[in-house]
């Protein structure tokens, strides 16, 4: 990330998700919460790509049980082209949601770049339904699944390439609430994932140390997807599916800190902000503590 320019990509899309809302997302976090003055404060040059826009209503297309199929696979296919643009102009996409859907198009755009990206996935869930396990078809559950290759084949299929990322350049950090067919999955694969539990017994800066040797290793570029309720609800509680018992504030920081430290990072999108829930702007807010922290702000 160092001395790269940030290119903002704007997704306001939440038909992924049960929760109308996240839509609001990107404008809160731009307009009503500091991101372009934090970037100003700390001499980051950023750009503020168009935003991807789809209709609400496209033409549905024939489905067991995923929601807004039709759209998620529009937005993806935009956002897919916008990321890959913007890594073949060497800029740093920071991509805002919009409900964690859209993470489908932004991995898959990374994945014409990096042919072992590693993605950490910060988030009090996995996201690895597919249509058959969801207790609810809607896709912002299923998202990091499809990327892996598991699930819907027009979009696990975008762009020709599947599977985007493999399971072992993956980290989930933050999980507490898993459905039984997601469990299924991380246990036959032997997935990292971190629940919460883990970062309890461990402490955060042992997981991120222990995520960062890893992926080091075995990756060519890393990026971030960090779903805001990752953080405990009390802290964070302007989101679609909270989970009590997350990520502390601190925690969250640290764990971006050691993540610019590592120098490793090479994307990021932050996700689930959810405006029509949120309490005087305080998730927005920190959402944008936390990208100051991923992008190299330093207490000290
Ligand atoms: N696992 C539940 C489902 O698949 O419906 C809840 C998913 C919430 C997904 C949010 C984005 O992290
Ligand atoms: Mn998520
Ligand atoms: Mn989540
Ligand atoms: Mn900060």
């Amino acid at each position: 990330m160092m001395n790269q320019s940030v290119a903002i990509v704007s997704v306001p899309f939440g038909n992924g998700a049960g929760t109308s809302g996240a839509e609001l997302g990107p404008a809160h976090i731009l307009n009503n919460a500091g991101l372009p003055l934090k970037l100003n404060a700390m001499n980051i040059t950023y750009q503020i790509s168009k935003e991807i826009i789809v209709p609400s209503q496209l033409p549905p297309i024939q489905t067991t049980n995923a929601k807004y199929l039709a759209e998620v696979l529009e937005l993806s296919g935009q956002l897919a082209d916008r990321v890959s643009q913007l890594v073949a102009q060497g800029t740093f996409p920071l991509v805002l949601g919009g409900d964690h859907s859209i993470s489908i198009g932004t991995v898959a755009g990374l994945a014409e770049h990096y042919a072992n990206l590693g993605v950490i996935w910060f988030d009090a869930h996995s996201d690895l339904n597919t249509e058959e396990t969801s207790p609810s078809g809607n896709i912002h559950g299923m998202s990091l699944g499809i990327s892996l290759g598991r699930g819907i084949p027009l979009l696990t299929g975008l762009r020709g390439i599947c599977p985007k990322i493999k399971p072992e350049h993956v980290a989930i950090i933050g999980a507490r609430s898993l459905d039984p067919g997601e469990k299924a999955y991380i246990r036959s694969l032997g997935m990292a994932c971190y629940t919460m539990h883990d970062i309890d017994r461990l402490g955060i800066a042992r997981v991120m140390d222990k995520v960062i040797q890893h992926l080091r290793q075995v990756t060519d570029g890393v990026h971030v997807s960090f779903d805001i309720d990752s953080v405990d609800p009390k802290e964070a509680p302007g989101t679609g599916t909270p989970v009590k018992g997350g990520l502390s504030y601190r925690e969250a920081h640290l764990a971006l800190e050691l993540l610019f430290q590592s120098d490793l990072v090479t994307s990021a999108e932050f996700v689930e902000v959810n405006p029509s829930l949120d309490k005087h702007n305080k998730t927005a807010k920190l959402a944008v503590e936390l990208i100051g922290s991923l992008l190299g702000e330093q207490i000290l």
